[in-house]
């Protein structure tokens, strides 16, 4: 199956959607936020994962192009929430690739999509990886440094499957890590020496970071991340990525 003739139409064809999985607090259980999670409507092969076809964008610089529509359509989606539900306040995370943070449209493309919205820029989470431009530090830094400049808040995904130092990352200016799902699924119901968790958390802690758990599916992981003081989570045990329209049903459901 040749995805690349068929993904440089998508766009045009509209053929992209986003799933929203929620993400949750720990203390008091409130609905925080969503993360945005893209997937292809292809017209012969069904629903397609980003796993299938993000590595491809991302090798033909396509992942520009459909970065900005993620960015765009989350824009849009927090906009007719944030009408149709004022009571409730959220966030949303999106996912970057480091060639979209890399490329120089990206903070005017982010500061354009917030503003013919009227999105506040602290509702528009950005999550990047560890191994994001460890060739140029500094200028990955004024990047983020200009997306925090303008009330973004930064995210660092996949947190601890990477290979960045911690002094690379303690040069960033990120607000939060997201602990990889790996590292959940070693919290299971009889293990209870979770050291490897222990020590992200206590690493976040230090260095004045929240934490998102993210892939939790039982209960007792739920417990035991809320003993271990993480932040917010999220996860099958909470919820499958959901579309648009569950996403209204959530919220007038749950409000
Ligand atoms: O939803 P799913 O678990 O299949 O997502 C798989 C991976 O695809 C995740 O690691 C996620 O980071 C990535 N991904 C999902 N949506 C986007 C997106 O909009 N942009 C980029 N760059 N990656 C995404
Ligand atoms: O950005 P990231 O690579 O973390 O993307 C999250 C991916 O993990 C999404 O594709 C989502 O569908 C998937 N996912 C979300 N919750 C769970 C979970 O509880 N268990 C597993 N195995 N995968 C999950
Ligand atoms: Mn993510
Ligand atoms: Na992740």
């Amino acid at each position: 199956l040749s995805l690349e003739v068929g993904l440089q139409q998508a766009l045009e064809r509209d053929e992209f959607t986003l799933h929203y999985q929620p993400i949750y607090c720990l203390k008091d259980n409130h609905l925080y936020g969503f993360e945005a999670l893209i997937r292809w409507q292809h017209p012969t092969e069904g629903l397609l994962s980003p796993e299938r076809f993000i590595p491809l964008a991302e090798e033909t610089s396509l992942i520009v192009p459909i970065g900005d529509w993620v960015l765009w359509q989350v824009c849009r989606d927090l906009q007719r929430w944030q009408e149709q539900y004022p009571q409730h306040s959220f966030c949303v995370n999106v996912n970057l690739s480091n060639r979209q943070l890399m490329h120089p449209s990206l903070v005017e493309q982010v500061l354009a999509a917030l503003e013919q919205t009227q999105v506040p820029p602290e509702s528009l989470h950005l999550e990047i990886t560890e191994s994001v431009g460890m060739d140029k530090p500094e200028q990955v830094r004024d990047i983020l440094l200009a997306l925090k400049a303008h009330g973004l808040k930064l995210s660092m995904d996949d947190f601890g499957t990477g290979y960045s130092s911690l002094s690379y990352l303690t040069n960033l200016p990120i607000d939060s890590l997201k602990v990889d799902r790996s590292f959940v699924k070693l919290i299971t119901e009889t293990n209870q020496q979770h050291s490897v968790i222990d020590a992200i958390l206590s690493l976040a802690k230090g260095l004045n970071l929240e934490v998102v758990a993210e892939g939790v599916e039982h209960a007792y992981q739920v417990i035991r991340l809320r003993e271990l003081g993480c932040d917010y989570a999220q996860g099958y045990y909470f919820s499958r990525p959901l579309t648009r329209e569950q996403v209204d049903q959530l919220l007038v459901e749950r409000y």
